[in-house]
């Protein structure tokens, strides 16, 4: 049965779409909305047509799991064309998200019509496309040129009211949508000539009058698109619009689509909105487990870590219990969530009250006991095995029974925590990543003994705080952190063979992350996981520790600093590096920037592949989801295994191989990556 169905009301022929789950406009819906033409066309009693979308949705975009197949007729830009040379006026009936070739559509219909819920966008540069469906030409057609480029590439949308005020929709809809647009129809459907937006050019002339406006934007904008290739092909779609008839500005925007289509970025990026949405999904869980209740969360510490996980229950909604040890802590805590909600405010993404609602949430003491009433607790104390133990023996006493007991751990081992409890199998991993309140990863570690409706609630939890879960298995540093190891220790290797600093760190950020190992390190504290003995000094970084040279908040790590935190290479640093090369009795030499790839980046595929071996990660796509929102791993590279597939898994493998000698005895290849690459296979498919 087609998804497009047709019924009629009076004079008004409405065109319905039920294509669950987004209405994407997959080939049997855009049949359809042709078909729905030609009947509107062919029946002199038809007079105008309302397009509406059943479900949660208008058409969220192209359905992209059609991409990279062989393209069935009729196509997208064929169909929204065919709306727009209808003789009757179309109007679009817009709730949800009219997004990507969804708003082409609309844009396309002759009027569109919203409910002040519905969000407008042209998210494609997010899969690294344009909207290559006329909504490049059309888009700054109606709602200007400046706009378009903002929509375009950030992918952002918009919502309705805003939409309106831009004429990007005509009437803002109270009440029944589908009764109101066909009423919008039955007022316009007299209306001649019938507007349509490839034929509008009033607000071209803003791009028209002043060329200079593309050149500006990318200036601004230069930062936030580095590496990527989409935002400039949008940008050069839209400066068409501006420069060249409708009919050619189109064949510019085909010619600039497939252009994108074709190459590596699209394929990553289309590879990671799957992944992203895999993620979530909880290998071999029994399909009646059902979530517990989390009705209060409670959080043990008020540090950094502790005061933001806390503020992301908070800005859902959820009450929290927070504990400190001492008043002075806990005011300090719960003043800097204060503060970073105003900060927040004052940029306008929260008004006064919603600041006051989220810390009226917030109930700050020194009473561990006041936890009993918790669902969930989330341990944030300091990163030691015997503290952690202590704090979960102490909760085991008072937590309410089927309360859930999770540790904040970046390393340590869950399985071990557990058993300081008498119910390991209500206790896992909830691994934020700082800051907390910003981040959107969350490592939900489980334990041997994790009971898997505890696994299940914290993975709903997390979409209900709006992070990205992925579930990870008990090792030392989990997904991200583990991976971390093998980076940073070819990187200190590097350095005593000749390397820099500054090189080192270039060509992780040239690759596209960013920043690289050394900058990382000086940002996040050269001083975390010290031992804190200044006389033990057994590497280049217990001598940096010890000399107080803990990184950006000194002044001084890695890199010396201005006041205003500007780094530069520091001589201290390369004297140090020196003598320690000196005593380890290696020669300097020039090291390749392409060895630096192998050794770095080469080896953390490598561990990831072992991670992948022992059943740490689902599966590879967990990994790349941990990296591209954990490390800022660039995700026009699809994440590490995507990477790596792309590269050829035997190249990483002959790169590692060739490498094998310096990489050290503590180095071993994963069997996985071996089969895989002999074989011939890739990690993701
Ligand atoms: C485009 O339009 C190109 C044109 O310009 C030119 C063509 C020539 N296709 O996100 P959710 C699936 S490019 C296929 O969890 P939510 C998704 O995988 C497109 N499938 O829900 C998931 O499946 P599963 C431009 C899609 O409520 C399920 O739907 N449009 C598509 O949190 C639910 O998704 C976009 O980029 C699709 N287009 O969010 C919009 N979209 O259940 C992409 C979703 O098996 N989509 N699925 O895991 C979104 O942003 C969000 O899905 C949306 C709903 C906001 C709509």
């Amino acid at each position: 049965m087609s998804p497009i169905s047709t019924r009629r009301h009076g004079e008004v022929l409405i065109v319905t779409s039920n294509n669950p789950p987004v209405n994407a406009l997959g080939h049997a819906v855009r049949e359809g909305l042709v078909r729905a033409m030609d009947e509107a066309d062919g029946d002199d009693a038809v007079k105008a047509v309302v397009i509406i979308c059943e479900g949660n949705t208008f058409f969220a975009g192209a359905d992209i799991t059609e991409f990279g197949k062989p393209m069935q007729m009729p196509m997208l830009p064929m169909v929204v064309d065919r709306i727009e040379s209808c003789t009757k006026p179309v109007v679009a009936a817009i709730h949800g998200t009219a997004f990507g070739g969804g708003l082409e559509v609309a844009l396309a219909s002759h009027y569109r019509v919203a409910v002040p819920s519905a969000k407008l966008g042209v998210p494609e540069v997010k899969l690294g496309l344009l909207p290559g469906a006329g909504g490049t030409q059309r888009l700054p057609r109606i709602a200007g040129v400046q706009k378009a480029l903002e929509m375009a590439t950030s992918g952002n949308p918009i919502g309705a009211k805003e939409a309106y005020e831009i004429g990007l929709v005509d009437r803002l809809i109270e009440g029944d949508l589908e009764q109101h647009a066909v009423a919008y129809a039955a007022e316009v459907m007299d209306t001649r000539p019938l507007p349509k937006s490839s034929e509008r050019d009033d607000k071209l002339h803003e791009a028209r009058d002043n060329p200079a406006i593309f050149d500006e934007f990318r200036k601004a904008n230069a930062r936030k698109f580095r590496g990527f290739e989409a935002p400039e092909s949008n940008i050069r779609a839209i400066e068409a619009a501006g420069r060249l008839p409708y009919s050619q500005g189109v064949m510019e925007e085909r010619r600039l689509f497939m252009e994108l289509m074709s190459g590596t970025q699209a394929r990553a990026q289309q590879y990671f909105f799957f992944a992203e949405r895999k993620a979530s999904k909880i290998e071999g869980l029994a399909e009646d487990t059902r979530p517990r209740d989390i009705r209060r969360v409670g959080v043990i510490g008020a540090g950094t870590m502790g005061g933001g996980i806390s503020m992301n229950f908070l800005s859902a909604g959820i009450p929290v219990t927070i504990v400190e040890m001492a008043e002075e802590a806990l005011d300090r805590g719960t003043g800097t969530m204060r503060k970073n909600y105003e900060a927040t405010a004052a940029k306008g993404r929260m008004t006064a009250a919603q600041v006051e609602q989220a810390m009226g949430l917030l109930r700050p003491t020194l009473d561990f006991g006041a936890l009993a009433d918790c669902d969930l607790i989330i341990e944030a104390v300091f990163e030691n095995m015997d503290v952690k133990k202590d704090v979960f023996g102490r909760l085991d006493k008072i937590a309410k029974p089927g309360a859930i007991l999770a540790s904040n751990t970046s390393y340590l081992n869950i399985d071990e925590i557990a058993a300081a409890t008498s119910r390991p199998e209500d206790v896992l991993g909830l691994h934020f990543f700082s800051p907390a309140n910003v981040m959107k990863l969350l490592e939900v570690v489980r334990g041997a003994k994790t009971a898997p409706d505890v696994l299940l609630t914290a993975m709903q939890l997390a979409k209900k705080i709006r992070k990205v879960a992925v579930v990870a298995g008990v090792c030392f540093g989990f997904i991200g952190n583990r991976m971390l190891i093998p980076r940073q220790t070819q990187a200190n290797k590097l350095l005593l063979e000749g390397a820099t600093p500054e090189q080192i760190d270039r060509v992780h950020v040239e690759f596209g992350m960013p920043m690289g190992p050394f900058q990382m390190a000086d940002l996040a504290g050269v001083d975390i996981g010290w031992h804190r003995d200044p006389n033990r000094i057994e590497n280049i970084r217990d001598k940096l520790c010890a000399m107080g040279r803990w990184g950006q908040k000194k002044g001084a790590g890695f890199y010396d600093y201005d006041e205003k935190r500007r780094p530069s290479p520091s001589p201290v640093v390369a004297e140090l590096i020196d003598e320690f090369r000196a005593r380890a009795g290696v020669q300097s030499r020039e090291v390749t920037d392409q060895e630096i790839v192998e050794r770095t980046l080469y080896t953390m595929v490598n561990e990831a592949a072992k991670i992948l071996e022992e059943g740490v990660a689902q599966r590879a796509s967990d990994i790349d989801v941990v990296w591209v929102y954990g490390y800022g791993w660039p995700v026009y590279r699809g994440g590490p295994m995507f990477w790596a597939d792309t590269e050829g898994l035997p190249e990483i493998l002959g790169g590692l191989q060739r490498q094998q000698e310096r990489l050290g005895p503590d180095f071993s290849l994963s069997d996985l990556l071996v089969r895989k690459a002999e074989a011939g296979e890739k990690f993701t498919r």
